[in-house]
């Protein structure tokens, strides 16, 4: 087990849901009714959902068929459980056969689109890749500056056009600058925008359409950013925004600020789409490529024992 940036970023899910289980174990060692009522409000109050009390009835369930006894048994099932559900979600893009792969960035406002761009494009740079920005996002000025000033920390290229400009053409020159310079990735923000907004989600669809006349397989990846701190809300805004656009991937931001981190779960089984990566943080490294046993060993982990294991620190 790790207890790095992602064990820390998920601290505050953890201590609800960990924490609460340490609780819930030193109070009642017998596994009962009583018992399985208190785990499943925990889980409930943890944003898990309908997931929390499902989980719940399975472990009743083998508790009537006598396959499990005590309540020291509880841990590992309900990790074997939560680990089930979040099959097929995992930390990679996709990424095109030949030319430039690239990466649509969507969601609602402020939900951290140009902030994971950064982490994105950071990520893909160490990895050895070329990136180029896109500022598609040209509904306000402070917008492009916000990712011209992560394009020069960064030191890679970036397109851009004056406040006003059709985010469309943005896209469309994006695609051409990376074919023409051979960029790995090209990232295009976009401005912030509701599922029930007609006009701005058929500019989304305008957008695609251009980025196809440059590179006809694109994108290869439609991220949604959601934010991680609406909890079980982040379903249906990823249900509606799923309808209207074709989203390949979730990233869930700002996890480190919220005992909400639970929701995932919710989201697996709701939606349709995998949760690709987690934002746990404001800074430049504050992403995680999603992985199912270290988010489900994050959020179980009860802190003492996790200082155990990394020897005390
Ligand atoms: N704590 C924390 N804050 C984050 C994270 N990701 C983004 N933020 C913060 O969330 C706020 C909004 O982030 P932006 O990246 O500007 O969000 P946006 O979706 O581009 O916003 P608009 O362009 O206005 O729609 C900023 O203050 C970010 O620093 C994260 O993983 N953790
Ligand atoms: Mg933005």
């Amino acid at each position: 087990m790790v207890f790095g940036k992602l064990f820390r970023g998920l601290k505050k899910t953890r201590d609800k849901i960990a924490g609460g289980l340490a609780s819930l174990f030193g109070l009642r060692r017998k596994l009962d009714e009583d018992f399985l009522d208190d785990l499943e409000e925990l889980l409930y109050t943890a944003d898990l959902g309908p997931t929390g009390s499902a989980i719940v009835e399975e472990l009743k369930q083998a508790w009537k068929r006598r396959e499990i006894h005590e309540t020291h048994e509880v841990p590992a099932f309900l990790r074997g459980k939560l680990l089930e559900r979040l099959v097929g979600c995992e930390g990679t893009l996709a990424r095109a056969a030949t030319g430039p792969t690239v990466i649509l960035v969507v969601g609602v406002n402020g939900s951290g689109k140009t902030t994971s761009i950064a982490k994105l494009a950071r990520r893909l740079q160490r990895e050895g890749h070329s990136v180029l920005l896109g500022a598609g996002d040209t509904f306000r000025a402070a917008a492009v500056e916000q990712l011209g000033m992560w394009a020069e920390r960064l030191g890679i290229d970036i397109v851009r056009q004056p406040a006003g400009a059709d985010p469309a053409a943005v896209a469309y020159d994006s695609c051409a600058a990376a074919k023409a310079r051979g960029i790995d990735y090209v990232i295009i923000d976009t401005a912030g925008r509701l599922h029930t907004q007609k006009n701005l989600m058929e500019e989304l669809g305008k957008v695609v359409r251009v980025i196809r006349k440059q590179i006809p397989d694109a994108p290869h990846e439609t991220l949604q950013i959601l934010d991680g701190t609406t909890g079980q809300n982040a379903i249906r805004q990823a249900q509606e925004f799923g309808r209207v656009a074709e989203v390949t991937g979730l990233l869930l931001a700002k996890m480190d600020g919220t005992a909400k981190g639970g929701a995932v779960f919710g989201i697996r089984e709701m939606v349709d789409v995998p949760v690709k990566f987690l934002g746990v943080g404001e800074q430049i490294d504050d992403l995680e490529p999603f992985a199912a046993e270290a988010f489900v060993d994050a959020i179980l982990t009860h802190e003492p024992e996790a200082k155990r294991a990394s020897g005390g620190a």
